[in-house]
């Protein structure tokens, strides 16, 4: 493309410099004309003048002997017929030449004509006076047009020449050739002219100094006595006049300054053309420096990146995002989300896409099964692509955060499997003593904004010292673990139990006032009596101690205290013979 653009270029600049070389070139030859032949008329010109002069003389002289022949004709009719058929003739005259308008023959009056006189009679009427010869005066009325007929077909086949044919009024009587004013200040000059002497004559006038070099041919005919009529025509060939035209030269100068100017403006022109393309040239390496660049990065990074148009089509995927889907270039560009993520991850993505293209960016995390198969974690970002207010399509940017998850998901096992280690009794499987005691003062805080009641219950298994002498140590944990069970499933789910340590329990019993309390801790206490937990082949029974107290909501007590009560009455529990239940004092503070 640059190639083909520079070629442009450089076509244009042959065709400019070209161009003002020329215009140079034509300038000089113009300017070299005018040097060489200033001063010099044009000979050939001249020549051609001056033979052209002669054949309008010739011309003239053939239609004034015609003239005269018919002053002949009609001498010699006036001479001969009768007076009768004279006027038949002289009209049959009239009729067959189509140059008379009219014949009179004075004496015995005769008149005849063919057409009204246009002109002044003045001007028109030919006259043999009287002589020794004719008896008679014959006035032969010529058409305006006579001589004009015969000299103008001629004279105006040269291109540069104007005629003029004027009767000797000085008036134009060839309107379509010329111009009667300039010829008739031309014949006042010829009529003052002391050569022509008023005789019928040729005359060529240079006229010199004047705005044209005009060649003036005249013909002033008094061919007949009086005469009437005068041709004349001038020339003004641009050929003669160029040599004297003062104008010339500046007319040239002008040209060689508008050809010199030109050039220089080309010139310019040419300079700031080739700025202009070397400065498109270098933000075209530009561009495509940048080009490179995006393209080596977008196809080495480790994130997927892809365009998608308004129609959901793809219109670009770097190589991560297609070796997500295991597409080459040329099967993902221009396909269908629809067609590249499948049916089922579509009907997830395409609600998204729909948001993306209404402009509302989207961030998402999605479990994504891969080409292979295998199932991995992606977290996208969906970025409308707006161009003047109008979204054109959306991009695609997502990692590949399988990794990431796994170790999250590890994580999020780890911590919670920590917190129950943080808060379970591993041996139980109830809730240790911090926790316990936590959760204790979570619902005394609750009862008391609720003003409901609260009962706790401290659990000590009697003897427990000879359970693990007669049965070893896995014994007494086997009646542990066996005593934990019982409490979870024997307590309501909004109760709470847990090992306080030891073989001493506790349990955190919500809304329940000391009747309903001891009524519990007796069922326990009884169950407990009943269990029997086979350990080595063995049977164990044991008995447990419990100490209850109630609070009411409004008493403020603190955890410790409370705990303190439970212990008292398990004390007792302990010192009244045991496998019993004791209740603390009910309500407030000690
Ligand atoms: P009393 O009826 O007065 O409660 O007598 P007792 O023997 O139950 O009480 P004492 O406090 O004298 O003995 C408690 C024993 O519990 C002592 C200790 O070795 C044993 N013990 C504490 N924790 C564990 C445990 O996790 N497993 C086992 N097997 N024994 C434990
Ligand atoms: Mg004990
Ligand atoms: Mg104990």
């Amino acid at each position: 493309m640059n190639m083909a653009a520079a070629e442009l270029g450089s076509h244009s600049r042959m065709y400019w410099v070209g161009h003002s070389v020329l215009l140079l070139l034509l300038a000089l030859v113009i300017g070299w004309d005018i040097v060489v032949d200033s001063g010099e008329p044009d000979r050939t010109a001249t020549r051609l003048l001056l033979s052209e002069t002669d054949i309008a003389a010739g011309l003239l002289e053939s239609g004034v002997s015609s003239v005269e022949e018919l002053f002949a004709a009609v001498e010699q009719a006036v001479g001969e017929a009768p007076r009768s058929e004279l006027e038949g003739y002289l009209n049959l005259l009239v009729q067959s030449r189509q140059d008379v308008v009219s014949i009179s023959v004075s004496g015995d009056f005769v008149r005849t004509d063919s057409a009204p006189v246009q002109n002044s009679p003045g001007a028109t009427v030919f006259t043999r006076g009287r002589s020794a010869q004719v008896p008679y005066d014959i006035s032969i009325v010529l058409a305006p047009e006579f001589w004009a007929r015969r000299l103008a077909p001629v004279i105006m086949a040269e291109k540069d020449t104007r005629v003029a044919v004027v009767a000797a009024n000085g008036r134009s009587v060839l309107p379509a050739g010329g111009s009667g004013l300039a010829f008739s200040s031309l014949l006042a000059a010829a009529a003052r002219d002391p050569q022509l002497n008023g005789k019928a004559q040729l005359q060529l006038f240079f006229h010199e100094g004047a705005e044209y070099n005009l060649a003036l041919r005249k013909v002033i005919a008094p061919l007949l006595k009086g005469g009437p009529l005068a041709v004349g025509l001038f020339s003004a060939r641009t050929s003669i006049s160029f040599g004297h035209h003062p104008l010339s030269l500046v007319l040239a100068l002008a040209w060689l300054v508008v050809a010199v100017a030109s050039t220089l403006v080309l010139a310019k022109e040419l300079r700031a053309r080739g700025s202009v393309e070397a400065s498109a040239q270098k933000m075209r390496h530009e561009s495509s420096t940048r080009e490179n660049f995006i393209n080596v990065v977008m196809e080495n990074a480790s994130v997927m990146v892809a365009y998608w148009d308004m129609a959901q089509r793809c219109r670009y995927a770097n190589s991560m995002y297609r070796s997500w889907f295991g597409k080459t270039v040329e099967q993902i560009t221009g396909q269908y989300a629809r067609d590249i993520l499948g049916e089922a991850l579509y009907a997830l993505c395409g609600p998204l896409i729909e948001a993306t293209l209404r402009g509302e960016p989207q961030t998402f995390e999605q479990e994504r099964p891969r080409k292979d198969g295998s199932k991995g974690y992606v977290f996208s970002r969906y970025i409308p692509d707006w161009e003047e207010g109008v979204i054109r399509g959306f991009f695609v940017i997502a990692s590949d955060v399988t990794e990431l998850k796994e170790t999250q998901l590890q994580l999020e096992k780890r911590v919670d499997d920590l917190y129950a280690m943080a808060t379970t009794d591993a041996l139980t499987g109830l809730n240790n003593r911090r926790n316990l005691l936590e959760k204790v003062q979570f619902e005394m805080d609750l009862s008391q904004r609720l003003d409901m009641q609260i009962s706790f219950m401290m659990l000590d298994i009697d003897h427990f010292k000879r359970i693990n002498d007669t049965f070893g140590h896995d014994g007494g944990d086997a009646v542990l673990r066996r005593l934990g069970l019982l409490l979870r499933q024997t307590l309501r789910t909004v109760d709470h139990s847990g090992r306080l340590g030891g073989e001493e329990f506790g349990v955190l019993l919500t809304g329940s006032g000391p009747e309903e309390a001891y009524v519990v801790a007796e069922r326990l206490r009884k169950e407990v009596m009943e269990l029997a937990v086979e350990h080595g082949g063995e049977t164990m029974r044991f008995t447990i101690s419990i100490g209850l107290v109630s609070l009411a909501s409004a008493t403020g007590n603190s955890v410790e205290v409370m705990m303190k009560k439970a212990d008292t009455a398990l004390y007792q529990a302990k010192n009244s013979g045991r496998n019993r239940v004791c209740v603390a004092e009910y309500g407030g503070e000690e």
